[in-house]
């Protein structure tokens, strides 16, 4: 068998440093459990969140199995509870301590519901702030709308993990996380947050990230829409893998329609010209050429779909300023058909 010998972690031996930074992982999919069991193995204090009972019951029992890219895996014991099924109390007593929740659930979980649990998570804490993983445009302005002064930080990752089963994930590729504060304006430095941001990213380089802050967060968050809105409609509407979709000339001159498209609009939001986009949106099916998209994941599950908030949502940029958006509203309306369908 993969199983090698377990790394314990309780949650309650750890040390309480007044350096120390609680992680509330919040999402038992892929990321969240890669996250999980990597800080948990590396010391941190950590706890995770599950929108199931029956999976948050399966880790405090099991452990979650960590697996490389090789398929060897160990296991790792954390505390996990129920969203919404635990009263929201902190991991260890004391609160001074400062925590950051990191988000990562799908970006069609991020609703009302989700985001009052959340105040509930953010108030057990003196600081806290929520790093979000997520896809697409637009829960950010949601987030913040419902978390009054929380400090919110967007991510975007290129690396890639699967999960097995709901204990089980294995690393598909490990990449880069940028991450940088969410302003309506440009931020003013603060010698506080600076050292929180600090302390995030040595966390998430334990948790098997290589994490970089950066200052132009929104050009990053429209580039990896970009290529989000090419790769993941059009996977999911070819049934293929990433690496597939670019074998076929119909295919590449359908994805380089959708490309040109959505970069203009982008560029018209306020994109900085990437320059080489259209090789980068090839690069990404190359680098994860096995992978099967989150969308056609989705789709293929018979699940709701992240369509709205990344084309759905370029089309509405469009519409903003005065633009068309025929590709995107396309498959837009062709992803939209199959959701729900088995
Ligand atoms: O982010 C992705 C996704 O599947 O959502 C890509 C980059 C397409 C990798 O699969």
């Amino acid at each position: 068998s993969s199983r090698k010998s377990p790394v314990y972690n309780t949650g309650t031996s750890n040390r309480r440093r007044a350096d120390a930074v609680h992680i509330e992982i919040v999402g038992g999919g892929a990321i969240g459990l890669w996250v999980a069991a990597n800080l948990a193995s590396a010391g941190e204090s950590v706890r995770l969140w599950t929108r199931t009972e029956r999976q948050s019951l399966l880790i405090k029992d099991a452990g979650i199995l960590l697996r490389d890219t090789a398929g060897s895996g160990r296991t790792v014991y954390l505390p996990c509870e129920r969203m919404g099924g635990h009263s929201y109390t902190a991991l260890e007593s004391g609160d001074t301590e400062e925590c950051l929740i990191i988000l990562a659930v799908k970006q069609t979980a991020i609703q009302d519901e989700l985001i009052q649990q959340l105040q509930l998570l953010t108030r057990i804490y003196r600081h806290t702030s929520i790093l979000c993983l997520q896809n697409g445009i637009g829960h950010l302005e949601k987030l913040a709308a419902g978390l009054g002064d929380v400090p919110i930080y967007a991510a975007v990752t290129t690396m890639g993990a699967k999960r097995e089963d709901e204990r089980t994930v294995r690393l598909a590729g490990a990449g880069e996380l940028w991450i940088g504060e969410r302003a309506e304006n440009d931020p003013v430095f603060d010698e506080k947050r600076a050292k929180s941001q600090k302390k995030f990213l040595l966390s998430l380089q334990k948790a098997g990230f290589q994490p970089f802050l950066s200052n132009e967060i929104n050009n990053r968050i429209f580039h990896k829409l970009l290529i989000n809105a090419v790769i993941n409609p059009l996977t999911a509407l070819f049934d293929v893998t990433n690496g597939e979709l670019p074998k076929q000339e119909r295919r590449v001159h359908i994805m380089r329609a959708l490309h040109n498209e959505t970069l203009d609009i982008l560029k018209r939001a306020g994109m900085q010209d990437p320059g080489d986009s259209w090789e980068g949106v090839l690069e990404v099916c190359a680098r994860t050429s096995a992978n099967i998209s989150s969308m056609l994941a989705d789709v293929r599950g018979g699940r709701e779909t992240e369509i709205r908030a990344i084309n759905g949502a370029v089309a509405e940029l469009a519409a903003a300023h005065g633009l068309k958006a025929p590709m995107n509203e396309a498959v837009t309306a062709i992803v939209e058909s199959f959701e729900g369908m088995q």
